[in-house]
């Protein structure tokens, strides 16, 4: 009686260890700001995964720019230093160039899901960075070009600009200089004048407070601006099945989500003008001058740095003329 009351008692004793044994620790980082307009999507996917994931899969969210440099967390995320990423395709182009692409995308990632462009990129991924890619988080975000001089067409010579990859090509095209800084360093180049300008998307110029130092945003805007989630392959290929489909759901569910850059781009457009910045709208023929100028760039540049998929990825990416 006695010996049966003990050996159950240490059954008891081991059932939270066998539980804790049994959930899996992810390392997580974004390259953005946290809590900032390109952080918000994987905030809303880490919340999700740790409340169904509650015993079974937790991600340890470390964060953002303060944790890591943006442009150091592709290779973290090869290596296996972090198991979880929140990047754009241009931070990482030192690991695989194809990713910057994904900014020239003409189709929705469902259609892309699809026909194949999808899997062509997955591929890579796994070969070039080690990656499983989960999810889009970021799309029907248009980019644009913010000012602090007036332009008057679709030529860009004497004005130094601040860019990343998503850019260079095509500001570069139309004669601008160019400088490379990562998204902390905006406010500062701006405040000094080191740069006239810089690129960003419609939405989010509020979060880091550049509105404060911008006078005008150049329209059209071009392109759609891509921020993902990734997981390294070794850390997901050693989860269990039902572990896998708990992110495979937030995943799923948060490219099901753009969809809401509409609303919000409509919002900071808003913001923008009430804030005195003033719009630059190219007229018809230079509209169209720039807006083509910016894909046709910017597939070169994707072409040159990737002879051998680029042409394959502007294939699935465009909708033909
Ligand atoms: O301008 C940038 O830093 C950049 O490349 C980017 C990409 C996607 C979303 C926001 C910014």
């Amino acid at each position: 009686m006695r010996l049966a009351s003990i050996a159950f008692g240490a059954v008891i004793a081991f059932l939270p260890t066998f539980a804790c044994a049994q959930e899996t620790t992810l390392r997580a980082v974004t390259a953005f700001a946290e809590k900032t307009t390109y952080s918000r999507g994987f905030e809303r996917f880490i919340e999700r995964v740790n409340e169904a994931g509650k015993g079974v899969l937790h991600i340890n969210y470390i964060g953002g720019p303060k944790a890591m440099p943006p442009f150091e967390v592709g290779n973290a995320l090869k290596s296996g230093v972090i198991d979880l990423a929140n990047a754009t395709g241009a931070f990482y182009t030192n690991v695989m160039p194809e990713a910057d692409a994904w900014k020239l995308t003409q189709r929705p990632m469902a259609e892309l899901r699809r026909n194949g462009g999808f899997d062509y990129m997955a591929r890579l991924y796994a070969e070039k960075m080690n990656a499983i890619f989960l999810a889009r988080v970021v799309d029907n975000n248009p980019f644009h070009l913010y000012l602090n001089k007036p332009i008057s067409g679709a030529d860009l010579t004497g004005l130094k600009l601040r860019i990343t990859p998503v850019y260079r090509d095509f500001f570069q095209a139309l004669g601008a200089t160019v400088v490379q800084t990562a998204p902390g360093e905006v406010y500062t180049a701006l405040e000094r004048g080191v740069v006239d300008g810089y690129g960003w998307p419609i939405t989010g110029i509020f979060d880091l407070g550049w509105n404060e130092k911008t006078k005008y945003r150049v329209d059209p805007g071009f392109y759609t601006a891509e921020v993902s989630i990734l997981v390294n392959k070794a850390a997901w290929d050693k989860l269990t099945a039902q572990q896998k489909d708990i992110l495979s759901a937030a995943a799923a569910r948060g490219e099901s989500e753009v969809s809401e850059f509409t609303e919000e781009n409509a919002k900071d457009t808003k913001r923008q003008a009430d804030a005195g910045i003033q719009t630059i709208k190219l007229d018809g023929a230079a509209a169209a001058t720039y807006y083509s100028k910016a894909y046709e760039a910017g597939w070169a540049g994707v072409i040159r740095q990737s002879p051998e998929h680029g042409p394959k990825l502007r294939e699935f990416f465009s909708k033909p003329q």
